[in-house]
């Protein structure tokens, strides 16, 4: 089997995060943020992540994926529940995450954006959500500020939700570990404690690195950093 994927893509970190719950290795193929041609070749979109489940059979959309997998080696561990409150803190904090992630992550040495056009294309793409990369960056204080506001209120979120805790697994941890990790990007956010040690221990379970795997110790260049605790 094959995934392909982004490394900054957040529904592509919920399609890892089973194939590491499982232990089960599969070759990742990182496409170039501005080929089209490919995933249209394959789902008739361009969308990642994608699982070539066999050769010239794909499945489109994350949350499939993690169903696939997960019937296909059991026992079946990852239960159904969605809680509306993470589902709506998610949805609220969505463009504040991509506000400060997408600036970064265009910079940071994936290899989606390994060359200058994929890296335009990401850009001119993506400003129809954000406005100004620039503008976001110029930003920053205020918009940690704010996503450091939402953090603690997540915290309550955290202690009423049942979240990943020995072993049990749901949906609601796919949808928060995705978007935590897309944060992690951010050199001067600071996480709560129990954040914090919610994104080690699933970062374990589900061997999801919070950086590109050859940026192992820390990484910081301008506002950009991987950080190192999640790391050791
Ligand atoms: N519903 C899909 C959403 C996948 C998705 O939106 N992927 C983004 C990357 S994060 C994508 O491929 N967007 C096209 C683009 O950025 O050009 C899923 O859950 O897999």
């Amino acid at each position: 089997m094959i995934l392909y994927i982004y490394e900054h893509c957040p529904y592509c970190v919920k399609a890892r995060m089973i194939f590491g719950l499982k232990k089960q290795k599969i070759k990742i193929k990182t496409l170039l943020n501005d080929d089209e041609k490919t995933p249209h070749s394959m789902i008739g979109a361009k969308m990642v992540p994608i699982l070539e489940y066999e050769s010239g059979q794909f499945m489109p959309e994350s949350l499939d994926i993690i169903n696939f997998i997960d019937k296909k080696y059991p026992p079946q561990q990852v239960q159904s529940t969605e809680s509306s409150k993470l589902l709506n803190w998610i949805n609220k904090n969505n463009l504040l995450c991509y506000s400060l992630a997408m600036p970064r992550w265009v910079q940071a040495p994936l290899e989606e954006f390994s060359t200058s056009s994929a890296k335009t294309y990401f850009e001119n793409k993506k400003t129809a959500y954000i406005g100004s990369f620039k503008k976001r960056l110029d930003d920053s204080s205020l918009l940690i500020e704010q996503m450091e506001k939402e953090l603690e209120s997540l915290e309550n979120v955290l202690k009423e939700e049942s979240l990943f805790f020995e072993e049990k697994i749901s949906l609601n941890d796919f949808h928060l570990f995705a978007f935590l990790r897309s944060l992690s990007i951010v050199k001067d956010l600071s996480f709560p404690e129990k954040t914090l040690s919610y994104m080690k221990n699933l970062s374990k379970v589900c061997q999801i690195l919070f950086s590109h795997p050859n940026l192992l110790i820390s990484y910081c260049i301008k506002s950009i950093c991987l950080k190192k605790f999640i790391l050791t």
